[in-house]
């Protein structure tokens, strides 16, 4: 049995043409400056963000983290939504290893923070009750608010208030790319009010391991410094980067299958009875490639059915979900699953519900 697997876009094997990229990837050692073909992916995603420079970093975890270090030092505040990957999933490295103290606002159903509920979050810098707020950090897409796009006039807005008080803005655009291709901004625009924004290769664009932080060549500097100190300085690392150029060469336009694929799924789901997805509903500004939904316990016909049960039986059938706390589950598509596994995850689903 073919196990279609929507846990996640992390979960993609890298195509032969990228495999092919990666074993021809000129490699030389990186923490010397001497990769070839990290230095490349360094530029060109520099170019294709809007920003002077690049750092070839081997998660989004650690994108953020080095990120976050380079901005703000101990004692400092960084105001993040509660719902932010950096708040919730990020093991707590920035306070944990920066001594950096988070401050957690409400994120809207849009994925936004209210600006002036960020303008009351903003700390009084003469008040020394008050630890000094140095960043601001955002997500585009916002992963928990159902991979919904910010818009770059958002993003502007908060840069403004930000700026106006000497305070910066990192961006975790993991999925920066499916906010882009969805709504046909492009992602230099996504970016421009952010001092630093961090893209992953090893999402959407189907590459086996790596993100990529840019920003203005001081702050990079900072955060290769930071980077190292995390020991994520690697070696000939170009064997991996090389699939970073591959993919944005070759797995960027296509993420508009995703999302068309995503929709499918979702409406298909806010079909079954007993199953709902703000996704199947109008998009805040745009959906992308994450389905998320709930057990309706009124409207299903087995009262006891429960998120963790349904995912189980989703297993039986060779179809693998996220359950995400309470009764909410996540699909999310990507390169390796077409429109047909989207019909059989559904067919499944269908039966898993009744039970049959
Ligand atoms: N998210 C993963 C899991 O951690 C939940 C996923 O499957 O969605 N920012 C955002 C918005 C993310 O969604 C993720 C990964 C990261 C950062 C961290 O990236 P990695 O996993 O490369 O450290």
């Amino acid at each position: 049995m073919k196990t279609i697997d929507l846990r996640s876009d992390t979960v993609t094997r890298p195509s032969p043409g990228m495999r092919r990229a990666m074993a021809e990837a000129r490699v030389g050692d990186d923490v010397f400056g001497e990769d070839p073909t990290v230095r490349e992916l360094e530029e060109r995603m520099a170019d294709r963000l809007g920003k002077e420079a690049g750092l070839f970093v081997a998660s989004g975890t650690m994108g953020n983290l080095v990120a976050i270090l380079a901005h703000a030092g101990r004692g400092d505040e960084m105001i993040v939504g509660e719902l932010a990957h950096t708040f919730l999933y990020e093991a707590g490295g920035a306070s944990a290893l920066g001594s950096i103290h988070p401050h957690p606002v409400p994120n809207l159903a849009d994925g936004t923070i209210d600006i002036d509920r960020l303008r009351r979050a903003i700390r009084n810098p003469s008040d020394p009750h008050q630890p000094p707020t140095r960043l601001i950090c955002l997500e585009n897409t916002h992963n928990r608010c159902g991979g919904v796009v910010l818009t770059a006039e958002y993003t502007d807005a908060v840069a403004d208030l930000a700026h106006a008080e000497g305070i910066s803005v990192h961006l975790d655009g993991a999925r920066l790319f499916n906010a882009s291709v969805a709504t046909g901004t492009p992602p230099a625009e996504l970016a421009r009010g952010a001092e630093s924004v961090m893209v992953c290769l090893s999402k959407g664009l189907g590459c086996p391991v790596g993100s990529v932080l840019c920003g203005e060549r001081g702050f990079i500097e900072r955060a290769r410094r930071m980077r190292k100190l995390v020991g994520g300085g690697m070696r000939q690392a170009g064997i991996i980067a090389a699939a970073g150029i591959y993919a944005l060469e070759n797995n960027v336009e296509r993420l508009a299958e995703d999302h068309e694929n995503a929709r499918r799924l979702a409406a298909g789901i806010a079909e079954i009875e007993g199953l709902s997805s703000p996704q199947a509903g109008p998009p805040p500004t745009a959906w992308t490639n994450l389905t998320y939904f709930e057990i309706d316990p009124d409207a299903v016909a087995d009262r006891s059915l429960t998120a963790d049960i349904l995912v189980e039986r989703l297993r039986d059938k060779g179809v693998l979900a996220l359950p995400v706390g309470g009764e909410q589950i996540r699909m999310v598509t990507h390169l390796d699953v077409g429109r047909s596994d989207i019909e059989t995850a559904l067919d499944a689903l269908r039966s898993a519900v009744n039970g049959t």
